[in-house]
């Protein structure tokens, strides 16, 4: 049984870059419907979605889709909630020595990031990974998630149309451009820090 989780902040907390309406849209009915149709395809599971995204070509092909679509979902925005908050913070220790190294710095890292979240046509998500021991920007379409090809997710942006339209309309690249300003880097910092880098 999988079940949705709270927001880690009040609804209205990202305002003004998050608003209000998307959030209880995005979770309330969004984030709610792939936990639904997750547990209407595995009513018996007991393990965390992130196993079940790992072993995804092990499930049956008859539900193979549909459990890869809604576990997706369910893990994508677990994980994107979590990686915003409503108090300022800034990469820091480890995880920045790395995006130094990695991107020549915070200020590339967020321009390569954020070309990808523009770019990446359709609906999708944009990530930093850790990748066989480097951090990595990709993209995926809908709901695939990089965990189903064995890379650890630490940063999330969902840059399907449902989680911008009311407030940016067809403007991506202004909600990309807010959405900065609601990053949870402490969180971020505290992922890179468990996957033992
Ligand atoms: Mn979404």
């Amino acid at each position: 049984m999988f079940t949705l989780p709270d927001l880690p902040y009040a609804y209205n907390a990202l305002e003004p870059y998050i608003d209000e309406q998307t959030m209880h849209i995005h979770h309330d009915k969004h984030h709610a419907a792939y936990v639904k149709n997750l547990n209407d395809a595995l009513p018996d599971a007991s393990e965390p979605v992130e196993e079940v995204l790992k072993k995804i070509n092990e499930i049956p092909e008859a539900i193979r889709t549909k459990v890869k679509n809604n576990a997706g979902g369910h893990a994508n925005h677990s994980l994107f909630w979590q990686v915003m908050s409503p108090v300022k913070s800034a990469p820091s220790g480890k995880l920045l020595e790395a995006m130094n190294t990695t991107f020549g710095g915070v200020e590339k890292f967020q321009e390569v990031f954020s070309a990808a979240a523009l770019n990446r046509f359709g609906s999708g998500w944009v990530w930093l990974v850790k990748d066989q021991e480097k951090l990595a920007i990709i993209d995926t379409a809908n709901q695939d998630s990089p965990v189903s090809d064995g890379k650890t997710p630490i940063l999330t942006l969902d840059v399907w149309e449902h989680a911008y339209y009311l407030k940016y309309q067809n403007m991506r690249a202004d909600y990309i451009k807010a959405w900065w300003n609601v990053v949870n880097w402490n969180e971020v910092v505290k992922r890179y820090d468990m996957m033992g880098a």
